[in-house]
């Protein structure tokens, strides 16, 4: 058996969605900015992508949603946009985001401050949480954005997005959320929360890599990333790619259209496996499931490396990671976790499992049984939780994590 419980890092493309995007290579292939047929043959399909796209967000006529190669595009036009406009071009000269963002915002936010912008970093609390309250405290008459992921991708913790947009709204701050691992996971119902931008991802909800979209509420300036011809107004410029647009409209249609039962479906298998796990002694996971994105466990488990586990799920077929595929390289100790108040040791001991709306009952069986043989390998191998056995013994503590 196979198993991929990666899904927060990217999903299969759903074979419907392959479907849609395949006319859209080898036989409708003009430019849609040409004026000959071959060209306008693609119009009705852009067309219904865009409207899927904005029904699934229940965006309105007003607002422009923007098709980009990525978020991490998404997520770079905004910060470096605001940049140039309210604070090379303005009065304003801070930003405000949080220490568990996505490498995309934290790195851009890293390049600004190089460029002279005050950037506040707040803290999560031991939830992973961002307290709307906290934001509020922070916001000056210098703030020109605040960026505040919706669902984090290493927890999947939801943050109070509605409050922090009514704050926003309230003190006349730009509002930006990463909403990559909440559009297709949970409801996004734009008409409902006060955001001036969000930036999502096709490949997280079924869709093809290397789509994704910047949403702009009423389709206010922003100056674009890519200067160059028209498309998209002028505030995307290049050729649209029509396949993965197609796709995108398509896999969000997918992910949305009945996205109560679908989340109910795949939270069931989630609070099975989690149960489970949650039976080997001294295993804990982040953050209160019910206000997590149905799909996501971050369990760290006393004594065994992130890495050994991930080696020993890999040999049984077991695809999981120990946090954000972008910064899986480095070995050092999972961020999110030290901010949540985990020391360096527990840090490092943190398995992020996401499954999706194919994750099958008997691949979180073959998990379940895969895993807790794996835990019980590793500890018997590790010295370090041997040594600690007489003396602790039991739950991890609260005390214990702070
Ligand atoms: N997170 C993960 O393993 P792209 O790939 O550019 O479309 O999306 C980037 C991105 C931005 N924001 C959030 C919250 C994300 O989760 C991601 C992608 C993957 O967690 C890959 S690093």
């Amino acid at each position: 058996m196979q198993v991929y419980l990666d899904n927060n890092a990217t999903t299969m493309t759903d074979p419907l969605v392959v479907e849609a995007m395949q006319p859209f290579f080898s036989e409708i292939y003009g430019n849609p900015n040409s004026l000959h047929k071959y060209g306008t043959a693609s119009h009705p399909a852009l067309s219904r992508a865009i409207d899927q796209v904005y029904n699934a967000l229940n965006a309105s006529d007003n607002d422009d949603i923007v098709f980009t190669s990525c978020a991490t595009e998404s997520n770079n036009w905004v910060l470096k946009s605001v940049f140039t406009d309210y604070i090379v071009n303005g009065e304003k000269d801070h930003i405000i985001t949080s220490e568990v963002e996505h490498p995309s915002i934290l790195s851009t936010c890293q390049w600004l401050e190089e460029e002279g912008v005050k950037v506040t970093y707040l803290p999560v609390n031991e939830q992973g949480v961002v307290d709307a309250n906290i934001v509020s405290s922070f916001i000056t008459e210098k703030t020109a954005l605040v960026s505040i992921m919706w669902a984090s991708n290493e927890t999947g913790m939801i943050n109070p997005i509605k409050e922090i947009g009514e704050i926003c709204k309230e003190k006349g701050v730009l509002f930006h959320s990463d909403a990559v691992q909440a559009v297709g996971k949970i409801p996004v119902n734009l008409k409902d929360v006060h955001v001036d931008f969000i930036s999502f991802s096709a490949h997280k909800f079924h869709g093809p890599k290397g789509v994704g979209a910047l949403y702009i509420k009423d389709s206010q300036p922003l100056t674009p990333l890519f200067h160059g011809g028209e498309q998209m107004g002028g505030r995307r410029s290049g050729t649209l790619n029509v396949p993965y647009i197609v796709g995108m409209g398509k896999a969000i249609e997918l992910a949305t259209s009945d996205i109560q039962s679908t989340m109910a479906k795949i939270r069931s298998k989630r609070d099975h496996l989690e149960d489970e796990l949650l039976k080997l002694s001294d295993t804990f996971t982040i953050g209160d499931r019910t206000n997590r994105t149905p799909n996501t466990i971050l369990i760290s488990i006393k004594g065994v490396e992130g890495e050994g586990m991930l080696w020993d799920l890999n040999n049984g077929q077991i695809g999981a990671s120990t946090g954000s595929a972008c910064a899986s390289e480095d070995l050092e100790a999972n961020t999110v976790m030290m901010a949540v108040g985990a020391d360096n040791e527990l840090a490092h001991t943190g398995i992020r499992l996401s499954l999706s709306r194919f994750t099958t009952d008997e691949e979180v069986e073959y998990t379940i049984n895969h895993f807790k043989k794996a835990v019980e390998r590793l500890r018997a191998i590790s010295s370090s939780f041997a040594k600690q056995q007489p003396t602790k013994g039991g739950e991890v503590t609260e005390a214990e994590l702070h």
